[in-house]
């Protein structure tokens, strides 16, 4: 047992299981997070926000608030206007109120800002701020919305028009819908989710004034790309702000936005002098930070009898809330969700996304996964299995009729992706034999003429991840790469840094694995740094599953040019040829004499201090690497239900996952991140949804109403995998980070759907509550 919760030692590369370096110091209650950092003479800052989600703010009387014993200052979005800092730009090309001037856009909307001493000053204070509001009609609904009469959500735009996005051949798709033998259709709602990570959002503002130098400690996913939205507001020079990312208690995509929080937190500092501190309560956090989904989605898919699925149409609108934070299409058609056509070979496609501003806080974000590819995949892998109930045909056979064909890779997709790589019926023939399919269906078959309630449900997912090729992403004009600097010391210990910034992905042990493959250098001796501006090199961050896609490339490549130095010193050391070198475990050798050999440590003490002639003292390289593709990870995902007539009740029984994701740095690593998206996965189907009420009232706004899965809810899940790895990435790997979050929703309401689809039940919208089920069975005269 002691041993058990030892972290790691030796050499340990791809594929290997090992523990986590990073999990000693979480186990023994020793990590640091933004709110355990307390600094000499820090205040604290509170926020009084809107009760209204939409109303005109006629006057602000902080009076009274003032007089509160500690309170120091309190900032409205008048002094922050003159200041230049009432808006701020999107990390996408939007921009967002800091505080509002004119007018308030959702309930929770941040809208004065008190500092004090200590936080129940602060909160005493924002209880005695007196806002007058004068209610404005609210747009909720994101159709009417778009409609000619609505009201306008913000006060500096004249529609609520975000984008409208198409891609595909629309004539195309047409034609091929007219010749189809069928065609199935279907209106999905895919719920407006609460990014749930354990840790709110906050952060601490440092200024000092000799120096000019601004320190935030931040929760935030990219730190790099903060601080350079942090220069390009305030006018600091780049050089002289530094975003300290400490251990983050979970980001799932909600911590990439430049909250404002953090501007206010900043600017008050630097007004004041002393470190201030803002801290998110959880409710807090659930009224105002970014949230996920909310899209309204038709989609039709047109086939022949046999089952040939010629083409695919979708229609969506998205909800963004008050200000737009997802990521720049410009480059790549219709966002991700281009990802539509999934893993079928389907000759033509048309989508149409519109996005709309209502008066909720932004939203339609990356939340594990990014850039509405999971609603991609759900809709087509519903179509799918809809398709399959028309024709009465097997769900699976339908797939495996339809499935692009391993040799067709690299594949070029209806909407213009290239995949890299893939081999679908692969995954689903070894979960089928996993699950034992076809007994499951004959079981089915015999429960049903009992009367019972059992469900089979299919989804065969592909992901698009490693954003990205520099020419089809950028953020903030910055254009997408990925950078890793790894320095090995005369004793043979290494840093590496990097501009990525893990949120409990374990980071520190798998880029230290890749490090350990190449250069033979055991783990325990690799220091893996990320989230310090100051010292690591400049990069975009993590999330869409970029990390191994970008950094992880990243690390391959800065160790093969230290490999590259290495052998030219090894060279030298051992009087051979470079090109006799052999570089083997660790220990470089001449060619046939294993015996006589400098290891890597003799080696690096050489860099420092005899290198040889012609060659710069010292072992590192930095790299910043621009893949050339993105990656495209895949799964097949079986879950079985069985449901209670009498309550609604869902019970998954068994869900087996077949994920692939090239090769794998680390497998224990990447089950844990599979079983932590799958559970995901089944609080988006069964229990979660953030609802307002016409007037853009918030239902609850607590993990009271707000309902995430925990060990008694979650199922037991089956894991495997096949590997077809990456042919662009050096290491063949893809990321895998959201894979089972984007596979598994279908997977589970198509089970649910299968098992009533005999009672005339086509689709019953996520999240999947008993009483949806019980009405549905009450209906059809079951209950
Ligand atoms: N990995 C591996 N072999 C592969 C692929 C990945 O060993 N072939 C490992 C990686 O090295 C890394 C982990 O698996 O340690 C996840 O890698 P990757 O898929 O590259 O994803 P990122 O590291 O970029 O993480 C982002 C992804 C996203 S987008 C969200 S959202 C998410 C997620 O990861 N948020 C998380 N997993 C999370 N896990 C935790 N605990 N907390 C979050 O906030």
């Amino acid at each position: 047992a002691v041993e058990e919760t030892l972290p790691p030692v030796g050499v340990h590369g791809m594929g290997h299981k090992i523990r986590r370096k990073e999990d000693m110091r979480f186990l023994v209650g020793k990590g640091t997070y933004v709110d355990d950092i307390k600094l000499p003479n820090m205040v604290y800052l509170a926020f009084v926000r809107s009760p209204y989600a939409h109303a005109r703010i006629k006057k602000i009387n902080v009076e009274k608030a003032k007089s509160i014993p500690g309170v120091i200052d309190i900032i409205t979005g008048e002094e922050l206007e003159k200041a230049g800092l009432a808006w701020i730009p999107t990390l996408m090309g939007d921009k967002m109120m800091v505080l509002p001037t004119e007018k308030v856009v959702f309930q929770g909307q941040e809208v004065v800002a008190v500092i004090a001493e200590d936080k129940y000053a602060a909160w005493d204070a924002v209880n005695q701020i007196e806002v007058d509001y004068e209610p404005l009609e609210p747009v909720i609904d994101p159709k009417k919305a778009l409609e000619p009469n609505s009201p306008i959500v913000r006060p500096d735009k004249n529609s609520n028009l975000v984008f409208r996005w198409e891609a595909g051949n629309k004539e195309l798709t047409e034609k091929i819908f007219k010749e189809a033998d069928i065609v199935v259709s279907q209106d999905f709602y895919y719920q407006r989710l609460h990014v749930a990570y354990m840790e709110p959002v906050g952060c601490i503002a440092h200024y000092d004034p000799v120096s000019g130098k601004l320190t935030l400690w931040m929760t935030t996913q990219a730190p790099h790309v903060v601080r350079t939205v942090f220069s390009l507001v305030t006018k600091i020079p780049e050089n002289k702000i530094r975003i300290i990312s400490p251990d983050i208690g979970g980001g799932f995509g909600g911590k990439v936005y430049v909250y404002p929080g953090y501007v206010v937190a900043a600017y008050a500092a630097i007004k004041l002098g002393r470190p201030v501190k803002w801290i998110n309560t959880r409710s807090e956090d659930m009224k105002s930070t970014a949230f996920a989904r909310d899209f309204h989605i038709h989609g039709e898919l047109a086939a022949k009898k046999d089952g040939t699925i010629l083409g695919l149409r979708i229609k969506v609108i998205s909800d963004h809330g008050a200000f737009y934070g997802d990521a720049n299409p410009s480059k790549f058609p219709a966002g991700l969700f281009s990802i539509c056509t999934g893993a079928y070979d389907i000759k033509a496609a048309y989508v149409e996304v519109t996005g709309a501003y209502t008066n909720k806080p932004a939203g339609g974000i990356a939340y594990r996964c990014s850039f509405r590819v999971t609603e991609a995949a759900y809709t087509i892998e519903r179509l799918v299995d809809i398709l399959a109930h028309e024709l009465g045909m097997d769900p699976a056979e339908l797939r495996l009729k339809n499935f692009i064909p391993p040799e067709k890779f690299p594949y070029k997709s209806a909407l213009g992706w290239t995949y890299d790589s893939g081999n679908y019926p692969a995954a689903l023939k070894k979960a089928m034999e996993k699950i034992g399919y076809y007994e499951l269906r004959k079981e089915q078959e015999e429960k049903r003429k009992r009367g019972e309630l059992m469900g089979i449900g299919i989804s065969t997912f592909v992901e698009i991840v490693g954003a990205g090729p520099a020419d089809l992403f950028d953020i903030v004009g910055i254009k997408m790469f990925e950078s890793a600097e790894i320095r090995i010391h005369p004793t043979g210990k290494v840093i590496a840094r990097f501009g990525t910034r893990a949120q409990g992905q374990g980071h520190e042990t798998t880029y230290a694995q890749i490090i350990s493959e190449i250069l033979g250098i055991p783990v325990e001796d690799i220091i893996i740094e990320e989230g310090d501006t100051d010292t690591c090199p400049y990069g975009l961050g993590t999330y869409a599953s970029r990390s191994t896609p970008t950094a992880g490339a990243a690390a391959a490549v800065s160790a093969r040019k230290i490999l590259d130095k290495a052998k030219k010193i090894a060279a030298h050391l051992l009087e051979a040829r470079e090109e006799d070198i052999v570089f083997e475990k660790g220990k470089f050798y001449v060619k046939g004499y294993p015996d006589k050999y400098k290891t890597i440590q003799e080696v690096a003490l050489a860099a420092y201090t005899n290198p040889p002639p012609n060659i710069e003292a010292g072992l590192e390289a930095v790299t910043y690497y621009n893949p050339p593709n993105m990656t495209f990870p895949f799964g097949a995902y079986i879950c079985v239900v069985d449901i209670d007539k009498g309550t609604g009740q869902v019970k998954v029984r068994r869900f087996v996952a077949v994920d692939d994701c090239g090769n794998i740095i680390n497998p224990v690593i990447v089950d844990g991140q599979i079983m932590g998206a799958l559970t995901m996965g089944f609080g988006t189907s069964f229990m979660e949804e953030i609802r307002y009420d016409e007037n853009g009232n918030i239902f609850g706004g607590s993990f009271a109403e707000y309902l995430i899965p925990t060990a008694v809810e979650t199922p037991k899940w089956e894991l495997d995998k096949t590997v077809t790895p990456s042919p662009h990435h050096p290491l063949g790997a893809k990321g895998v980070g959201e894979s089972a979050t984007v596979g598994s929703p279908a997977a589970f309401v198509n089970a649910v759907v299968d098992a009533l689809w005999h009672l005339g039940v086509k689709h019953i919208d996520m999240p999947i509550w008993p009483w949806k089920v019980w009405k549905v069975l009450r209906e059809k005269g079951v209950a």
